[in-house]
Protein backbone atom coordinates (compact mmCIF):
# COMPACT_ATOMS: atom_id res chain seq x y z
CA UNK A 1 0.00 0.00 0.00
CA UNK A 2 2.46 2.42 0.40
CA UNK A 3 4.19 2.37 -2.89
CA UNK A 4 0.75 2.88 -4.14
CA UNK A 5 0.42 6.03 -2.27
CA UNK A 6 3.52 6.97 -3.40
CA UNK A 7 2.34 7.45 -7.31
CA UNK A 8 -0.62 8.78 -6.40
CA UNK A 9 1.20 11.50 -4.91
CA UNK A 10 4.20 12.12 -7.46
CA UNK A 11 4.07 15.32 -9.32
CA UNK A 12 5.17 13.60 -12.44
CA UNK A 13 2.90 10.69 -12.30
CA UNK A 14 1.03 10.58 -16.03
CA UNK A 15 -2.05 9.52 -14.18
CA UNK A 16 -2.37 13.27 -12.56
CA UNK A 17 -0.60 15.27 -15.48
CA UNK A 18 -3.23 14.36 -18.03
CA UNK A 19 -6.32 15.80 -16.27
CA UNK A 20 -6.49 19.11 -13.91
CA UNK A 21 -4.29 18.82 -10.48
CA UNK A 22 -5.68 20.51 -7.42
CA UNK A 23 -3.88 23.62 -7.49
CA UNK A 24 -5.56 24.10 -11.50
CA UNK A 25 -9.12 23.35 -9.66
CA UNK A 26 -9.08 25.58 -6.65
CA UNK A 27 -7.94 28.63 -9.36
CA UNK A 28 -10.69 27.58 -11.64
CA UNK A 29 -13.36 27.09 -9.01
CA UNK A 30 -14.61 30.63 -8.59
CA UNK A 31 -15.28 30.80 -12.51
CA UNK A 32 -19.32 30.33 -13.20
CA UNK A 33 -21.49 27.59 -13.03
CA UNK A 34 -20.48 25.94 -16.36
CA UNK A 35 -16.62 25.56 -15.19
CA UNK A 36 -18.18 24.09 -12.24
CA UNK A 37 -19.96 21.77 -14.04
CA UNK A 38 -17.04 20.52 -16.14
CA UNK A 39 -15.27 20.28 -13.43
CA UNK A 40 -17.65 18.00 -11.14
CA UNK A 41 -18.15 15.75 -14.22
CA UNK A 42 -14.28 15.98 -14.75
CA UNK A 43 -14.11 14.82 -11.07
CA UNK A 44 -16.61 12.66 -10.77
CA UNK A 45 -14.70 10.93 -13.90
CA UNK A 46 -11.68 11.18 -11.73
CA UNK A 47 -12.72 9.74 -8.59
CA UNK A 48 -14.35 6.65 -10.31
CA UNK A 49 -10.68 6.27 -12.45
CA UNK A 50 -8.76 6.46 -9.19
CA UNK A 51 -11.13 3.92 -7.17
CA UNK A 52 -10.83 1.66 -10.03
CA UNK A 53 -7.30 1.66 -10.32
CA UNK A 54 -7.13 2.21 -6.62
CA UNK A 55 -8.65 -1.57 -5.94
CA UNK A 56 -6.77 -2.97 -8.60
CA UNK A 57 -3.45 -2.14 -6.60
CA UNK A 58 -5.26 -3.35 -3.51
CA UNK A 59 -5.89 -6.63 -5.01
CA UNK A 60 -2.68 -6.88 -7.27
CA UNK A 61 -0.86 -6.42 -4.27
CA UNK A 62 -3.00 -8.94 -1.90
CA UNK A 63 -1.86 -11.24 -4.89
CA UNK A 64 1.73 -10.50 -5.39
CA UNK A 65 1.24 -10.95 -1.24
CA UNK A 66 -0.08 -14.10 -1.18
CA UNK A 67 2.22 -15.99 -3.73
CA UNK A 68 5.50 -14.66 -2.46
CA UNK A 69 6.66 -16.20 1.34
CA UNK A 70 7.03 -13.54 4.14
CA UNK A 71 10.34 -14.05 6.05
CA UNK A 72 11.07 -13.35 9.64
CA UNK A 73 12.60 -10.14 7.95
CA UNK A 74 9.45 -8.64 7.07
CA UNK A 75 7.60 -9.27 9.80
CA UNK A 76 10.03 -8.50 12.33
CA UNK A 77 12.24 -5.24 10.59
CA UNK A 78 13.45 -3.69 13.52
CA UNK A 79 14.96 -7.27 14.91
CA UNK A 80 17.26 -6.94 11.70
CA UNK A 81 17.61 -3.56 11.88
CA UNK A 82 20.05 -4.21 14.82
CA UNK A 83 23.50 -4.97 13.88
CA UNK A 84 25.81 -6.78 16.43
CA UNK A 85 29.05 -5.80 14.32
CA UNK A 86 28.10 -2.38 15.91
CA UNK A 87 27.71 -3.98 19.32
CA UNK A 88 30.97 -4.85 19.02
CA UNK A 89 31.97 -1.74 17.95
CA UNK A 90 30.94 -0.08 21.07
CA UNK A 91 32.38 -3.02 23.12
CA UNK A 92 35.85 -2.06 21.63
CA UNK A 93 35.51 1.36 22.63
CA UNK A 94 34.49 0.25 26.29
CA UNK A 95 37.90 -2.05 26.38
CA UNK A 96 39.87 0.87 25.22
CA UNK A 97 38.68 2.92 28.17
CA UNK A 98 39.03 0.22 30.64
CA UNK A 99 42.47 -0.04 28.93
CA UNK A 100 42.94 3.90 29.80
CA UNK A 101 41.22 3.22 33.64
CA UNK A 102 43.52 0.38 35.12
CA UNK A 103 42.16 -2.29 33.36
CA UNK A 104 38.05 -0.88 34.78
CA UNK A 105 35.20 0.47 34.26
CA UNK A 106 33.98 0.97 38.21
CA UNK A 107 32.61 4.42 39.60
CA UNK A 108 36.12 5.15 40.53
CA UNK A 109 37.77 4.26 37.40
CA UNK A 110 36.11 4.10 33.49
CA UNK A 111 32.82 4.57 34.74
CA UNK A 112 32.43 8.69 33.68
CA UNK A 113 34.79 8.01 30.33
CA UNK A 114 32.02 4.92 29.34
CA UNK A 115 28.97 7.49 30.28
CA UNK A 116 30.87 9.90 28.10
CA UNK A 117 30.63 7.57 25.25
CA UNK A 118 27.22 6.91 25.35
CA UNK A 119 26.53 10.28 25.62
CA UNK A 120 28.92 11.49 22.29
CA UNK A 121 26.90 8.34 20.73
CA UNK A 122 23.37 9.57 21.57
CA UNK A 123 24.19 13.31 20.79
CA UNK A 124 25.33 12.43 17.46
CA UNK A 125 23.25 9.78 16.13
CA UNK A 126 20.16 9.00 19.18
CA UNK A 127 17.17 10.83 18.98
CA UNK A 128 16.25 11.75 22.71
CA UNK A 129 16.91 14.01 25.30
CA UNK A 130 19.77 13.29 27.33
CA UNK A 131 19.90 13.63 31.19
CA UNK A 132 22.72 12.78 33.52
CA UNK A 133 21.24 11.88 37.21
CA UNK A 134 23.64 12.08 40.36
CA UNK A 135 24.25 10.57 43.29
CA UNK A 136 26.64 9.57 45.91
CA UNK A 137 28.27 6.04 46.16
CA UNK A 138 30.35 4.85 48.69
CA UNK A 139 33.13 2.91 47.29
CA UNK A 140 35.43 -0.15 48.67
CA UNK A 141 38.71 -0.28 48.48
CA UNK A 142 40.83 -2.83 50.05
CA UNK A 143 44.77 -1.49 49.53
CA UNK A 144 46.77 -4.44 51.01
CA UNK A 145 46.30 -7.59 52.54
CA UNK A 146 45.25 -7.14 56.39
CA UNK A 147 46.86 -8.74 58.82
CA UNK A 148 44.75 -10.91 61.32
CA UNK A 149 46.78 -12.47 64.74
CA UNK A 150 46.71 -13.89 68.03
CA UNK A 151 49.63 -12.33 70.73
CA UNK A 152 48.62 -14.15 73.66
CA UNK A 153 48.40 -16.53 75.40
CA UNK A 154 50.17 -18.08 72.08
CA UNK A 155 51.05 -16.46 68.92
CA UNK A 156 48.86 -17.54 65.85
CA UNK A 157 49.36 -16.14 62.70
CA UNK A 158 45.81 -16.34 60.64
CA UNK A 159 45.98 -17.06 56.72
CA UNK A 160 43.96 -14.04 54.97
CA UNK A 161 41.55 -15.50 52.70
CA UNK A 162 41.44 -19.09 54.36
CA UNK A 163 40.61 -18.05 58.55
CA UNK A 164 39.99 -15.13 57.61
CA UNK A 165 38.27 -11.56 55.66
CA UNK A 166 37.71 -8.20 55.60
CA UNK A 167 34.38 -7.52 55.01
CA UNK A 168 33.25 -5.53 52.04
CA UNK A 169 32.49 -1.86 53.22
CA UNK A 170 34.07 -2.75 56.58
CA UNK A 171 36.14 0.44 57.44
CA UNK A 172 38.77 2.47 56.99
CA UNK A 173 42.54 1.64 57.57
CA UNK A 174 43.21 0.63 61.32
CA UNK A 175 46.26 -0.90 63.24
CA UNK A 176 44.78 -2.56 66.68
CA UNK A 177 47.83 -3.67 68.56
CA UNK A 178 47.61 -6.19 72.36
CA UNK A 179 43.80 -5.30 71.94
CA UNK A 180 41.54 -7.45 74.86
CA UNK A 181 38.50 -9.41 73.73
CA UNK A 182 34.78 -9.10 74.30
CA UNK A 183 32.76 -11.73 73.60
CA UNK A 184 29.13 -10.72 72.86
CA UNK A 185 25.98 -12.62 73.43
CA UNK A 186 22.55 -12.04 71.10
CA UNK A 187 24.55 -11.02 67.48
CA UNK A 188 25.14 -7.64 69.02
CA UNK A 189 21.72 -6.19 68.02
CA UNK A 190 20.61 -4.34 71.07
CA UNK A 191 22.85 -1.81 72.40
CA UNK A 192 22.03 -2.40 76.11
CA UNK A 193 22.81 -6.07 75.68
CA UNK A 194 26.27 -5.66 74.09
CA UNK A 195 28.08 -5.55 77.84
CA UNK A 196 31.34 -3.45 77.76
CA UNK A 197 32.85 -3.67 74.74
CA UNK A 198 35.11 0.05 74.88
CA UNK A 199 38.50 -0.30 73.55
CA UNK A 200 38.12 -4.35 72.89
CA UNK A 201 37.47 -6.45 69.71
CA UNK A 202 34.07 -7.35 69.62
CA UNK A 203 33.37 -11.25 68.55
CA UNK A 204 30.25 -11.77 67.85
CA UNK A 205 28.04 -14.54 66.15
CA UNK A 206 25.62 -13.35 63.64
CA UNK A 207 22.03 -13.00 64.55
CA UNK A 208 18.44 -13.08 62.31
CA UNK A 209 17.10 -10.57 64.29
CA UNK A 210 19.18 -7.59 62.67
CA UNK A 211 21.65 -7.30 60.17
CA UNK A 212 25.54 -7.48 59.66
CA UNK A 213 25.61 -3.72 59.27
CA UNK A 214 23.23 -3.13 62.17
CA UNK A 215 25.04 -5.07 64.35
CA UNK A 216 28.51 -3.76 63.62
CA UNK A 217 27.86 -0.49 63.52
CA UNK A 218 25.82 -0.64 67.07
CA UNK A 219 29.19 -2.17 68.26
CA UNK A 220 31.27 0.78 67.10
CA UNK A 221 28.90 3.08 68.60
CA UNK A 222 29.45 1.42 72.15
CA UNK A 223 33.51 1.97 71.82
CA UNK A 224 34.39 -1.36 69.55
CA UNK A 225 37.90 -0.70 68.13
CA UNK A 226 37.01 -4.02 65.79
CA UNK A 227 34.18 -6.16 64.53
CA UNK A 228 34.73 -10.07 64.03
CA UNK A 229 31.82 -12.13 63.10
CA UNK A 230 32.76 -15.52 63.23
CA UNK A 231 30.96 -17.92 60.62
CA UNK A 232 28.48 -20.92 60.73
CA UNK A 233 29.76 -24.12 60.20
CA UNK A 234 27.92 -24.50 57.32
CA UNK A 235 30.54 -22.84 55.95
CA UNK A 236 33.73 -23.50 54.91
CA UNK A 237 35.19 -19.88 54.07
CA UNK A 238 34.85 -16.30 56.12
CA UNK A 239 32.58 -14.41 54.75
CA UNK A 240 32.87 -10.99 51.97
CA UNK A 241 29.49 -10.12 52.58
CA UNK A 242 28.83 -6.30 52.48
CA UNK A 243 28.26 -4.35 56.19
CA UNK A 244 26.47 -1.66 54.94
CA UNK A 245 22.69 -0.78 54.17
CA UNK A 246 21.51 -2.05 51.46
CA UNK A 247 19.51 0.76 50.09
CA UNK A 248 22.77 3.55 51.30
CA UNK A 249 22.04 6.63 50.13
CA UNK A 250 23.83 9.47 51.05
CA UNK A 251 23.38 10.85 54.33
CA UNK A 252 23.44 7.18 56.08
CA UNK A 253 26.45 5.94 58.49
CA UNK A 254 29.10 3.65 57.01
CA UNK A 255 31.86 1.69 58.94
CA UNK A 256 34.69 3.08 60.61
CA UNK A 257 36.53 0.30 62.52
CA UNK A 258 37.60 -2.90 60.97
CA UNK A 259 35.06 -5.12 60.25
CA UNK A 260 36.39 -9.03 59.79
CA UNK A 261 34.92 -12.66 59.04
CA UNK A 262 36.45 -15.36 60.81
CA UNK A 263 35.82 -19.19 60.32
CA UNK A 264 33.78 -21.11 62.58
CA UNK A 265 37.23 -22.95 63.62
CA UNK A 266 39.20 -19.44 64.54
CA UNK A 267 35.87 -18.40 65.75
CA UNK A 268 35.87 -21.55 68.13
CA UNK A 269 39.33 -20.94 69.66
CA UNK A 270 38.83 -17.23 70.13
CA UNK A 271 35.22 -18.10 72.07
CA UNK A 272 36.76 -21.18 74.24
CA UNK A 273 40.41 -19.71 74.93
CA UNK A 274 40.62 -17.83 78.38
CA UNK A 275 39.38 -14.52 77.36
CA UNK A 276 40.47 -12.60 79.45
CA UNK A 277 43.82 -13.24 78.95
CA UNK A 278 43.44 -13.30 74.67
CA UNK A 279 45.78 -10.57 73.55
CA UNK A 280 44.91 -9.25 69.29
CA UNK A 281 46.68 -7.36 66.80
CA UNK A 282 44.52 -6.27 63.98
CA UNK A 283 46.28 -4.19 60.83
CA UNK A 284 43.92 -3.36 57.91
CA UNK A 285 44.70 -1.42 54.83
CA UNK A 286 41.53 -0.59 53.61
CA UNK A 287 39.13 2.79 52.56
CA UNK A 288 35.32 3.44 52.75
CA UNK A 289 35.45 6.57 50.42
CA UNK A 290 31.36 8.49 49.55
CA UNK A 291 32.15 9.21 45.52
CA UNK A 292 29.90 11.28 43.32
CA UNK A 293 29.08 8.76 39.90
CA UNK A 294 26.14 9.39 37.78
CA UNK A 295 22.86 7.63 35.91
CA UNK A 296 22.38 8.86 31.92
CA UNK A 297 19.06 8.65 31.09
CA UNK A 298 17.93 9.42 27.02
CA UNK A 299 14.54 10.63 27.21
CA UNK A 300 12.20 9.54 23.93
CA UNK A 301 10.85 12.66 22.58
CA UNK A 302 8.20 10.29 20.45
CA UNK A 303 5.46 8.30 22.18
CA UNK A 304 2.57 8.03 24.84
CA UNK A 305 4.96 9.74 28.16
CA UNK A 306 2.13 8.26 30.58
CA UNK A 307 3.13 4.50 28.75
CA UNK A 308 6.60 4.75 29.21
CA UNK A 309 8.86 1.85 28.36
CA UNK A 310 12.01 2.31 30.81
CA UNK A 311 15.02 -0.10 29.23
CA UNK A 312 17.76 -0.23 31.42
CA UNK A 313 20.99 -1.73 31.71
CA UNK A 314 24.12 -1.00 33.83
CA UNK A 315 27.06 0.72 32.72
CA UNK A 316 29.95 0.26 35.68
CA UNK A 317 31.93 -2.92 36.33
CA UNK A 318 33.34 -4.57 38.90
CA UNK A 319 37.07 -2.50 39.97
CA UNK A 320 38.58 -6.05 39.10
CA UNK A 321 38.10 -5.61 35.19
CA UNK A 322 36.95 -4.67 32.42
CA UNK A 323 33.31 -5.78 32.67
CA UNK A 324 32.80 -6.72 28.87
CA UNK A 325 30.18 -9.14 29.21
CA UNK A 326 29.46 -7.94 32.70
CA UNK A 327 27.71 -5.77 32.12
CA UNK A 328 29.03 -4.13 29.02
CA UNK A 329 27.37 -6.56 26.80
CA UNK A 330 24.00 -5.10 27.80
CA UNK A 331 25.12 -1.05 27.88
CA UNK A 332 26.51 -1.43 24.64
CA UNK A 333 23.05 -3.67 23.46
CA UNK A 334 20.55 -1.18 25.05
CA UNK A 335 22.85 2.12 23.33
CA UNK A 336 22.83 0.47 19.67
CA UNK A 337 19.11 -0.60 19.90
CA UNK A 338 18.26 3.39 20.80
CA UNK A 339 20.98 4.75 18.20
CA UNK A 340 18.72 1.52 15.04
CA UNK A 341 15.83 3.32 16.07
CA UNK A 342 16.55 6.72 15.84
CA UNK A 343 18.23 5.51 12.22
CA UNK A 344 15.21 3.56 11.22
CA UNK A 345 12.69 6.44 12.36
CA UNK A 346 11.24 4.52 14.23
CA UNK A 347 7.77 5.99 15.95
CA UNK A 348 6.59 4.17 19.14
CA UNK A 349 3.35 4.40 20.49
CA UNK A 350 4.83 4.01 23.99
CA UNK A 351 7.39 6.55 24.86
CA UNK A 352 10.90 5.22 25.51
CA UNK A 353 13.33 5.89 28.35
CA UNK A 354 17.05 4.40 28.03
CA UNK A 355 18.78 4.43 31.29
CA UNK A 356 22.21 3.27 31.57
CA UNK A 357 23.21 3.05 35.59
CA UNK A 358 25.80 3.72 37.68
CA UNK A 359 27.13 2.16 40.61
CA UNK A 360 25.31 -1.42 39.76
CA UNK A 361 28.18 -3.50 40.93
CA UNK A 362 28.12 -1.61 44.35
CA UNK A 363 24.68 -2.93 45.07
CA UNK A 364 22.17 -1.57 42.97
CA UNK A 365 22.87 2.14 44.00
CA UNK A 366 21.87 3.63 40.62
CA UNK A 367 18.60 2.21 39.67
CA UNK A 368 17.86 2.63 43.46
CA UNK A 369 18.49 5.83 43.82
CA UNK A 370 16.28 6.25 40.86
CA UNK A 371 13.48 5.20 42.40
CA UNK A 372 13.65 6.64 45.74
CA UNK A 373 13.90 10.08 43.96
CA UNK A 374 11.36 9.32 41.54
CA UNK A 375 9.20 7.22 43.36
CA UNK A 376 9.26 8.51 47.01
CA UNK A 377 10.42 11.72 46.28
CA UNK A 378 13.75 11.62 48.20
CA UNK A 379 15.74 14.49 47.31
CA UNK A 380 19.46 14.58 47.49
CA UNK A 381 21.68 17.75 47.13
CA UNK A 382 21.99 17.44 43.06
CA UNK A 383 18.10 16.52 42.74
CA UNK A 384 17.53 17.48 39.43
CA UNK A 385 14.75 16.89 36.36
CA UNK A 386 15.09 13.59 34.72
CA UNK A 387 12.46 14.49 32.46
CA UNK A 388 10.58 11.49 33.47
CA UNK A 389 7.45 10.67 36.46
CA UNK A 390 7.37 7.70 38.31
CA UNK A 391 3.84 7.33 37.66
CA UNK A 392 3.95 7.11 34.22
CA UNK A 393 6.75 4.48 34.02
CA UNK A 394 4.87 1.53 32.84
CA UNK A 395 7.28 -1.17 32.95
CA UNK A 396 11.34 -1.78 33.19
CA UNK A 397 13.07 -3.82 30.78
CA UNK A 398 16.34 -5.02 32.04
CA UNK A 399 19.72 -6.00 30.07
CA UNK A 400 22.28 -7.16 32.01
CA UNK A 401 25.29 -9.99 30.81
CA UNK A 402 23.63 -10.93 27.10
CA UNK A 403 27.00 -12.83 25.83
CA UNK A 404 28.40 -15.35 28.23
CA UNK A 405 30.97 -17.54 26.48
CA UNK A 406 29.33 -20.99 27.60
CA UNK A 407 25.77 -18.73 27.60
CA UNK A 408 22.18 -20.27 27.82
CA UNK A 409 19.07 -18.19 26.98
CA UNK A 410 17.66 -17.07 30.60
CA UNK A 411 14.61 -15.18 30.43
CA UNK A 412 13.38 -13.53 34.25
CA UNK A 413 10.31 -15.40 35.34
CA UNK A 414 8.08 -13.05 35.92
CA UNK A 415 6.33 -15.22 38.85
CA UNK A 416 8.96 -14.21 41.27
CA UNK A 417 8.02 -10.63 41.03
CA UNK A 418 6.08 -9.46 43.98
CA UNK A 419 2.44 -9.56 43.83
CA UNK A 420 1.90 -5.97 42.77
CA UNK A 421 3.67 -6.07 39.69
CA UNK A 422 3.53 -10.16 38.94
CA UNK A 423 1.15 -10.12 36.29
CA UNK A 424 2.84 -7.97 34.17
CA UNK A 425 6.03 -9.30 34.61
CA UNK A 426 4.64 -12.23 33.47
CA UNK A 427 3.38 -10.71 30.48
CA UNK A 428 6.55 -9.37 29.52
CA UNK A 429 8.17 -12.84 30.34
CA UNK A 430 5.99 -13.67 27.47
CA UNK A 431 6.69 -11.68 24.89
CA UNK A 432 10.87 -12.40 25.46
CA UNK A 433 9.33 -16.63 25.27
CA UNK A 434 7.85 -15.67 21.79
CA UNK A 435 10.72 -14.32 20.37
CA UNK A 436 12.91 -17.66 21.17
CA UNK A 437 9.92 -19.89 20.12
CA UNK A 438 9.51 -18.25 16.82
CA UNK A 439 12.79 -18.71 15.97
CA UNK A 440 13.40 -21.93 17.57
CA UNK A 441 16.11 -21.20 20.17
CA UNK A 442 16.50 -23.20 23.31
CA UNK A 443 16.25 -21.01 26.37
CA UNK A 444 15.53 -21.34 30.10
CA UNK A 445 13.75 -19.60 32.92
CA UNK A 446 15.49 -18.14 35.81
CA UNK A 447 14.84 -15.99 38.88
CA UNK A 448 13.79 -12.44 39.54
CA UNK A 449 14.57 -12.01 42.46
CA UNK A 450 17.40 -10.24 43.18
CA UNK A 451 21.00 -9.22 41.25
CA UNK A 452 20.22 -6.66 39.14
CA UNK A 453 18.68 -3.56 38.35
CA UNK A 454 15.18 -4.80 38.16
CA UNK A 455 14.86 -5.15 41.72
CA UNK A 456 13.63 -1.42 42.95
CA UNK A 457 10.92 -1.74 40.26
CA UNK A 458 9.04 -4.77 41.09
CA UNK A 459 9.43 -3.91 45.05
CA UNK A 460 7.62 -0.92 43.74
CA UNK A 461 5.11 -2.00 41.76
CA UNK A 462 6.37 -1.87 37.92
CA UNK A 463 6.65 -4.82 36.16
CA UNK A 464 9.80 -5.95 34.96
CA UNK A 465 11.14 -8.48 32.61
CA UNK A 466 14.73 -9.34 30.77
CA UNK A 467 17.22 -11.75 29.21
CA UNK A 468 20.39 -12.82 30.36
CA UNK A 469 23.66 -15.29 29.31
CA UNK A 470 24.56 -16.24 33.21
CA UNK A 471 27.51 -15.40 35.43
CA UNK A 472 29.55 -18.17 37.34
CA UNK A 473 27.07 -20.86 37.17
CA UNK A 474 28.27 -24.34 36.44
CA UNK A 475 26.43 -25.37 32.98
CA UNK A 476 25.26 -29.29 34.08
CA UNK A 477 25.11 -32.31 31.43
CA UNK A 478 21.37 -32.13 31.17
CA UNK A 479 21.81 -28.68 30.16
CA UNK A 480 24.37 -28.93 27.65
CA UNK A 481 22.55 -31.51 26.10
CA UNK A 482 19.81 -28.85 25.81
CA UNK A 483 21.80 -25.48 25.08
CA UNK A 484 25.20 -26.93 23.38
CA UNK A 485 28.23 -25.75 24.96
CA UNK A 486 30.39 -27.14 27.19
CA UNK A 487 29.17 -29.08 30.36
CA UNK A 488 30.47 -28.81 33.67
CA UNK A 489 31.98 -25.02 33.18
CA UNK A 490 31.22 -22.01 34.07
CA UNK A 491 28.84 -20.05 32.01
CA UNK A 492 30.89 -16.96 31.95
CA UNK A 493 34.68 -18.42 33.65
CA UNK A 494 35.71 -14.63 33.30
CA UNK A 495 32.77 -13.23 35.84
CA UNK A 496 33.99 -10.65 38.08
CA UNK A 497 37.49 -10.87 36.51
CA UNK A 498 40.44 -9.40 34.61
CA UNK A 499 39.60 -11.81 31.51
CA UNK A 500 36.55 -10.34 30.88
CA UNK A 501 37.22 -8.60 27.64
CA UNK A 502 36.15 -8.84 24.19
CA UNK A 503 37.58 -12.71 23.51
CA UNK A 504 34.85 -13.36 26.49
CA UNK A 505 32.51 -12.53 23.98
CA UNK A 506 29.79 -15.03 22.54
CA UNK A 507 29.00 -13.25 19.25
CA UNK A 508 26.16 -16.17 18.67
CA UNK A 509 24.90 -15.34 22.21
CA UNK A 510 25.20 -11.36 21.86
CA UNK A 511 23.63 -12.13 18.45
CA UNK A 512 20.55 -13.43 20.04
CA UNK A 513 20.22 -12.04 23.17
CA UNK A 514 20.34 -8.32 21.36
CA UNK A 515 17.49 -9.23 19.20
CA UNK A 516 15.94 -10.84 21.45
CA UNK A 517 15.69 -7.63 23.52
CA UNK A 518 14.96 -5.52 19.89
CA UNK A 519 11.79 -7.53 19.58
CA UNK A 520 10.88 -6.74 23.28
CA UNK A 521 11.59 -3.29 22.83
CA UNK A 522 9.76 -2.59 19.79
CA UNK A 523 6.89 -4.41 20.94
CA UNK A 524 5.91 -3.60 23.59
CA UNK A 525 6.64 0.60 22.73
CA UNK A 526 4.10 -0.09 20.25
CA UNK A 527 1.53 -2.08 22.36
CA UNK A 528 -2.10 0.20 22.40
CA UNK A 529 -3.41 0.32 25.79
CA UNK A 530 -0.35 -0.83 27.15
CA UNK A 531 -1.81 -0.94 30.93
CA UNK A 532 -4.37 -3.29 30.14
CA UNK A 533 -2.15 -5.49 27.73
CA UNK A 534 0.13 -5.58 31.12
CA UNK A 535 -2.81 -6.25 33.44
CA UNK A 536 -4.21 -9.50 31.64
CA UNK A 537 -4.37 -12.29 33.88
CA UNK A 538 -4.63 -15.05 30.85
CA UNK A 539 -1.07 -14.75 31.19
CA UNK A 540 -0.51 -15.78 34.83
C1 LIG B 1 44.74 -0.76 39.73
O1 LIG B 1 44.20 -2.08 39.84
C2 LIG B 1 44.97 -2.94 40.66
C3 LIG B 1 44.34 -4.32 40.56
O2 LIG B 1 42.95 -4.29 40.76
C4 LIG B 1 44.98 -2.39 42.09
O3 LIG B 1 45.77 -3.23 42.90
C5 LIG B 1 45.55 -0.99 42.07
O4 LIG B 1 45.47 -0.45 43.37
C6 LIG B 1 44.77 -0.11 41.10
N1 LIG B 1 45.37 1.21 41.04
C7 LIG B 1 44.65 2.33 41.00
C8 LIG B 1 45.42 3.59 40.86
O5 LIG B 1 43.44 2.33 41.07
C1 LIG C 1 34.40 -0.41 80.27
O1 LIG C 1 35.69 -0.94 80.35
C2 LIG C 1 36.73 0.04 80.37
C3 LIG C 1 38.06 -0.66 80.40
O2 LIG C 1 38.09 -1.73 79.55
C4 LIG C 1 36.55 0.93 81.60
O3 LIG C 1 37.51 1.95 81.56
C5 LIG C 1 35.17 1.55 81.58
O4 LIG C 1 34.97 2.26 82.76
C6 LIG C 1 34.12 0.48 81.47
N1 LIG C 1 32.84 1.11 81.34
C7 LIG C 1 31.78 0.76 82.05
C8 LIG C 1 30.53 1.52 81.78
O5 LIG C 1 31.83 -0.16 82.87
C1 LIG D 1 47.67 2.13 53.15
O1 LIG D 1 48.13 1.99 51.81
C2 LIG D 1 48.45 3.20 51.21
C3 LIG D 1 48.76 2.91 49.77
O2 LIG D 1 49.29 1.64 49.60
C4 LIG D 1 49.59 3.87 51.96
O3 LIG D 1 49.89 5.11 51.35
C5 LIG D 1 49.18 4.07 53.40
O4 LIG D 1 50.24 4.58 54.15
C6 LIG D 1 48.71 2.77 54.02
N1 LIG D 1 48.15 3.05 55.32
C7 LIG D 1 48.34 2.25 56.37
C8 LIG D 1 47.68 2.66 57.64
O5 LIG D 1 49.02 1.23 56.29
C1 LIG E 1 8.86 -19.45 38.37
O1 LIG E 1 8.74 -18.89 39.66
C2 LIG E 1 7.73 -19.49 40.44
C3 LIG E 1 7.63 -18.71 41.74
O2 LIG E 1 8.87 -18.54 42.36
C4 LIG E 1 8.06 -20.96 40.66
O3 LIG E 1 7.04 -21.57 41.42
C5 LIG E 1 8.18 -21.65 39.31
O4 LIG E 1 8.60 -22.98 39.48
C6 LIG E 1 9.22 -20.91 38.46
N1 LIG E 1 9.24 -21.53 37.14
C7 LIG E 1 10.35 -22.02 36.58
C8 LIG E 1 10.18 -22.69 35.25
O5 LIG E 1 11.43 -21.96 37.11
C1 LIG F 1 -6.51 -4.47 35.99
O1 LIG F 1 -7.49 -5.50 36.08
C2 LIG F 1 -8.34 -5.39 37.20
C3 LIG F 1 -9.29 -6.57 37.24
O2 LIG F 1 -8.94 -7.57 36.34
C4 LIG F 1 -9.10 -4.09 37.15
O3 LIG F 1 -9.88 -3.94 38.31
C5 LIG F 1 -8.13 -2.92 37.06
O4 LIG F 1 -8.82 -1.73 36.90
C6 LIG F 1 -7.20 -3.11 35.88
N1 LIG F 1 -6.20 -2.06 35.87
C7 LIG F 1 -5.82 -1.46 34.75
C8 LIG F 1 -4.78 -0.40 34.93
O5 LIG F 1 -6.24 -1.74 33.65
C1 LIG G 1 23.03 -10.96 34.88
C2 LIG G 1 24.13 -10.84 35.84
O1 LIG G 1 24.74 -11.79 36.25
N1 LIG G 1 24.40 -9.62 36.17
C3 LIG G 1 25.40 -9.30 37.12
C4 LIG G 1 25.86 -7.87 36.91
O2 LIG G 1 26.61 -7.48 38.03
C5 LIG G 1 25.97 -7.67 39.29
C6 LIG G 1 26.79 -7.06 40.38
O3 LIG G 1 28.02 -7.66 40.52
C7 LIG G 1 25.74 -9.11 39.55
O4 LIG G 1 25.15 -9.30 40.84
C8 LIG G 1 24.81 -9.56 38.48
O5 LIG G 1 24.58 -10.93 38.67
ZN1 LIG H 1 28.90 -7.80 37.79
Amino acid sequence: MSSLEGTLSDDGAPLLRSTANTADISRRRPQGSRIAEWYETRSRDMLALTTVLLLLGIGLGMWVYGTLPTSDRDEHPHEYALSTERIRDHLTQFLDIAGKHNNSRSVTNGHAASAEYVISQLNAHGNCDIYKQSFMSPVWTVHKAPRFSVRAPVQVDYIFETDFQVMRYGGQSATVDNARVAIVEDGGCVADRVGNVTGKIAVVRPSTSCSLFEAAFTLEQMGASAVVFVRSARFKTPSTARVRFTDWKEGDPLMTVPVLSVTHSVGQLLQTAAVSKLRIDIETNTSVDVVKTFNVLCVGREGDSHNTVLVGSHLDSVAAGPGINDNGSGSASTLEIQLTLARIKFKPHNRLVFAWWGAEEDGLLGSRHFARELAHGWKNRWASDVGVRWEDIALDLNFDMLASPNFIALVHNGTDAPKNARTGSQRIQRVFEDYFVRHDYSYELTDMLAGSDFVPFVDNGVPAGGVLTGAGEIKSITERSKHGGLANAALDTCYHRDCDTLLNINMLALDRMSKAAMYAVSTLSNVHDLRGYLNDTRYS
